[in-house]
């Protein structure tokens, strides 16, 4: 999956494709490159963000949306079930809602859903995010969600423990981890790590500043050969050609790859 922000302000790719023609030459490149979805937001949602008007959040994303999506699989990602149900209309099939407010919306757009683990808002949920036990806590609540998210009458649904929504480094690694575990609930699992500050953090020497986001590649693409060989079924990048060859070596269990599930079932990350 393809990160797509037509936003002035998202962490890493902010203001980059917040003209529509430019958003839409990007969607074309990460086609080009391999991409199987494109998720089009046009709202931020990193630690502080400002939330956005609806009209506003409209007017960023539908032309490009219905531009991309005679040509691939588009999801919203939004925390507006209004925004989720126009993108559907203009030919969004799947909904990317970390706010968990949209699956009537997927299910009467009869599309899929991502059901996202986030703790707070994002204008707040980095403020002491706190767990008695973070990985118990965020695959029960994502196991309820997609179960409630069915009950609703949405027949495709995916589980993502939010990778830096209202966790700490030590509990995105915690939940990095354990991610065999939560693949083995049997809800497929998609997992975004791209670019993120924990990942900042720890590519960092001791005592040196965290990597700003454009130095995070390398810890990106790392994280999502990880999350694959775990077995998830989507992980959502910015760097899509590097992560499209790393899915062709790791990503499934044809023969000529190294064979995921495999891997998983010997037990990555206990
Ligand atoms: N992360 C971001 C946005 N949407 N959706 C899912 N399902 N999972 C994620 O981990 C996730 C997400 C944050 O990344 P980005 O879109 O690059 O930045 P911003 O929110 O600043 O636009």
């Amino acid at each position: 999956m393809g990160v797509l922000n037509v936003t002035p302000d998202s962490f890493f790719d902010g203001g980059r494709y917040f003209d529509h023609e430019a958003a839409i030459a990007h969607g074309r490149e990460m086609i080009a490159a391999g991409a199987d979805i494109i998720d089009i937001g046009g709202e931020s949602t990193r630690p502080g963000a400002d939330p956005v008007r609806e009209d506003e959040e409209l007017r960023r994303v539908l032309p490009v949306v219905e531009a991309l999506a005679t040509s691939i699989r588009v999801s919203i990602d939004t925390m507006k079930p209004a925004v989720a149900t126009a993108a559907c209309r203009r030919g969004a099939t799947l909904v990317n809602d970390v706010a968990n407010h949209s699956a009537q919306a997927a299910a009467e757009a009869q599309a899929g859903l991502v059901v996202v683990h986030m703790r707070g808002t994002p204008k707040n949920m980095q403020d002491d995010p706190r767990y008695d036990d973070v990985v118990a806590e965020v695959f029960g609540a994502l196991e309820s969600a997609a179960a409630e998210a069915r009950r609703l009458g949405v027949s495709e649904v995916y589980v993502d423990p939010g990778i830096g929504f209202g966790k700490t480094v030590e509990h995105n690694l915690q939940l990095l981890r354990l991610l065999p575990e939560l693949v083995a609930q049997g809800v497929p699992v998609l997992v975004g790590t791209s670019r993120k500050s924990f990942l900042g953090r720890l590519a960092a020497p001791a005592e040196a500043a965290p990597l700003p986001p454009a130095d995070r590649f390398e810890g990106s693409l790392a994280t999502a050969v990880w999350a694959m060989a775990a077995g998830v079924a989507i992980v959502r990048v910015h760097d899509v050609a590097a992560t499209v060859q790393a899915a062709r070596l790791v990503g499934g269990d044809e023969p000529e790859q190294l064979g995921a599930a495999r891997f998983s079932a010997a037990g990555v990350g206990r």
